[in-house]
């Protein structure tokens, strides 16, 4: 048995029966796969999740990779090596091809339920495995040369990496210093140091290409003076065969508080001799080409973090159905009365629906941003306006990726809290989780980062029109019969929650337009941001739990068994979170109402 416990039951509910994938499978761009095709992929790949894939976890926390500063090199642990060559054997990175490039056609929704049992098993062997997914963003952007790269780096499994990081250039990206300088023969030399950059080697390919953003001599300041690259390890000759070391070295491997099996490094450009660059597409148009892999990357943190957290729980659970202690709050005076399992107090009662609730929407929340994914493919598909759902994705992303690590995190310290001590040891998998899930609120872009996306570019630029299709969608299930009248109350808590969150981003965008007037009223929305992701991140979670609830209710008439179980705990979850959670904004947009300027006005000495 690994640490790894997946959540296959909570992944089917979420794709057939809450958001009916069978409707769009076998049809359109998914025409190649049927829903029994799905549904045997996700057993297939949760065989492999829950075996070879989590088998290295905890060893290559314990003995990490292993770095040589001599030959720049980084050495992988012999079981995570094993489980990589499963994974990548196995080949499932082709459900997330195009079928141009030998890719299986499958909706975005069946990509992200497979990824998040990945992600939970061994999160760092999804991001070694990465290649594939890099290559084909290359063959969209790239020119005729850099696609037949692209179909290359695909057949070899060669690695990849995002380079944008600099020591002075961290969420500020446009502040980057790395050159580019331009041969004249179609080629670039590239020079400076990157940090932080993930997989940047290994011993599991025999090539890594790099997609760097660096400055062209004489280009613009900002992230628009910024173009983007291609840097391989090992330069590739004309017939395929590798060529030679090109001069981007590893220079450095960090130590990190988890996450310990994917290698951070600072990666040095052109120091030994020239580091060879290719402009992406023969074009400089660097940071959007860039965020194509972003966005990708975005959702990947969010998903990474909210299938540790759904381990965590799933861990924390079968802890507390065993451990025996105390005896029931009502016999507490007796005490001769029989001691119970942890899972009878009330208190260990609260944090596991606290856990369930979140894993469980969190998940709905990866499931349904992924479905607009899948139409925004359907669209493109039948070559229909996607603009509109493509908005509504992009509205989502910051919310999967900033509350789903930010929750994910400080849940997890509920389920290590359900062990007591021994959650404080490494015989169990929580403190690894913790360590290992801390990193999600911080890579691709920190929470405020995701919360001021959110504001100004999401919602701000955006006209509000997502915002508008979001609200309104949840504002009409608050007001709607759902559930049958069972639903009522939990409908009316999130009506109101509706109205706090609307309240908010009102109050954020009058502070936005008086900052015409004066520009300090812009802090205030700096120092509203952060709640407004996460306030709005709960309506969204509250929505989809009550949408779960709705066909639970219709589907436990006639459940039998561990159906019923399910069922119900569907409902109870979606009570929970109406009743415990979503009040709580009310306090949020009281906050946001009467947010004033004095943290801004105190000197930096004063704190
Ligand atoms: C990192 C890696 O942390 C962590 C783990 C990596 C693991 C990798 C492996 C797995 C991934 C595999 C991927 C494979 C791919 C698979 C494909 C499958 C088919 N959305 O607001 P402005 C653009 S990496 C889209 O003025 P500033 C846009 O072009 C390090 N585009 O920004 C815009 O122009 P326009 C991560 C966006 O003030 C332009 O940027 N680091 C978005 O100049 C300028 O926008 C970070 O994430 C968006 N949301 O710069 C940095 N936003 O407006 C965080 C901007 O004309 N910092 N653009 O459209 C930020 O995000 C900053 O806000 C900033 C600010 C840098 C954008
Ligand atoms: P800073 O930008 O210095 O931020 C420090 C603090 O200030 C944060 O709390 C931040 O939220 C806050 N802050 C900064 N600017 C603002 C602002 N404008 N408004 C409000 N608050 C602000 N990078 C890559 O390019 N490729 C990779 O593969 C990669 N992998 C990584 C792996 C690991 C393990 C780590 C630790 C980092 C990785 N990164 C990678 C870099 C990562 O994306 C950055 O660390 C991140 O974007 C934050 O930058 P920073 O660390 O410089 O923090």
């Amino acid at each position: 048995m690994t640490h790894y416990k997946s959540n296959l039951r909570d992944l089917e509910f979420n794709l057939f029966e809450v958001f009916k994938r069978q409707d769009v499978l076998g049809t359109g761009p998914f025409e190649e796969l049927d829903e029994d095709t799905a549904r045997t992929i996700l057993d297939e790949v949760n065989r492999l999740a829950t075996g070879i894939v989590a088998e290295s976890f905890e060893d290559a926390d314990r003995n990490p990779p292993v770095f040589d500063p001599a030959t720049h090199s980084v050495t992988m642990p012999e079981g995570f090596k094993r489980s990589y060559q499963a994974y990548m054997d196995a080949e499932w990175f082709r459900l997330d091809l195009p079928t141009e490039l030998g890719g299986t056609g499958a909706p975005r929704s069946l990509v992200w339920a497979a990824a998040e049992l990945i992600l939970g098993a061994n999160p760092a062997l999804h991001m070694y495995s990465g290649g594939p997914g890099f290559a084909s963003i290359l063959w969209q952007e790239g020119n005729e040369a850099q696609k037949r790269f692209a179909e290359l780096a695909i057949e070899r499994k060669w690695g990849a990496t995002m380079v944008l990081t600099e020591p002075d250039a961290g969420s500020d990206v446009g502040a980057g210093r790395t050159k580019a300088i331009d041969q004249g023969d179609g080629t670039w030399h590239i020079e400076g140091v990157k940090r932080f950059i993930t997989s940047a080697d290994q011993d599991m390919s025999e090539n890594i290409f790099h997609l760097v953003l660096a400055r062209p001599e004489g280009a613009r300041p900002g992230t628009k003076g910024l173009s983007l690259f291609l840097v391989p390890k090992f330069l590739v000759n004309e017939d395929g065969t590798l060529g030679e070391r090109n001069g981007v070295y590893v220079t450095n491997v960090e130590h990190k508080m988890g996450l310990k099996a994917s290698a951070t490094c600072e990666l040095t450009f052109g120091a030994e001799h020239p580091a060879i660059g290719y402009l992406v597409g023969d074009k400089h148009d660097g940071i959007r080409q860039m965020f194509l892999v972003i966005e990708y990357a975005r959702m990947m943190v969010g998903t990474k973090a909210i299938a540790t957290l759904s381990t965590g729980y799933l861990n924390a659970l079968a802890y507390a159905k065993e451990r025996v202690q105390g005896a029931d709050l009502t016999r507490q005076a007796d005490k001769t009365a029989p001691r119970v399992t942890i899972t009878h107090h009330p208190d260990v009662r609260r944090s596991l629906m606290t856990q369930k609730a979140y894993a469980e929407a969190l998940r709905a929340l990866v499931v349904y941003t992924a479905c607009q994914q899948d139409a925004v493919q359907i669209a493109k598909h039948n070559g229909e306006d996607a603009s509109a759902v493509e908005a509504l994705n992009d509205l989502l992303l910051p919310i999967v990726k900033g509350v789903g690590s930010e929750r994910s995190y400080a849940l997890l310290a509920e389920s290590l809290q359900t062990l007591g001590g021994s959650g404080y040891l490494q015989d169990y998998p929580l403190e690894q989780y913790i360590r290992d899930a801390k990193i999600d609120t911080l890579y691709e872009g920190t929470t405020a980062i995701q919360a001021q996306d959110l504001f100004f570019r999401k919602i701000v630029k955006n006209n509000g029109q997502a915002l508008g299709m979001l609200l309104g969608e949840i504002k009409g299930f608050a007001g709607s019969e759902a559930g049958n009248g069972r639903l009522k109350n939990e409908r009316a808590l999130l009506a109101e929650a509706t109205a706090d969150v609307e309240r908010i981003v009102e109050v954020m965008v009058g502070h936005a337009m008086g900052s015409a007037e004066e520009p300090r009223e812009l802090y205030k929305v700096g120092l509203n941001a952060t709640r407004l992701l996460m306030a709005l991140g709960d309506v969204v979670l509250g929505w989809l739990l009550l949408r779960q609830a709705e066909v639970a209710l219709a589907r436990l008439d006639g459940a039998t068994g561990a159906d019923t179980d399910f069922y119900t705990g569907k409902i109870a979850a979606a009570r929970f979170f109406a009743e415990q959670v979503l009040p709580r904004i009310a306090a949020e947009r009281r906050i946001a109402e009467n947010v004033t300027l004095d943290i801004m006005d105190i000197p930096e000495s004063a704190f």
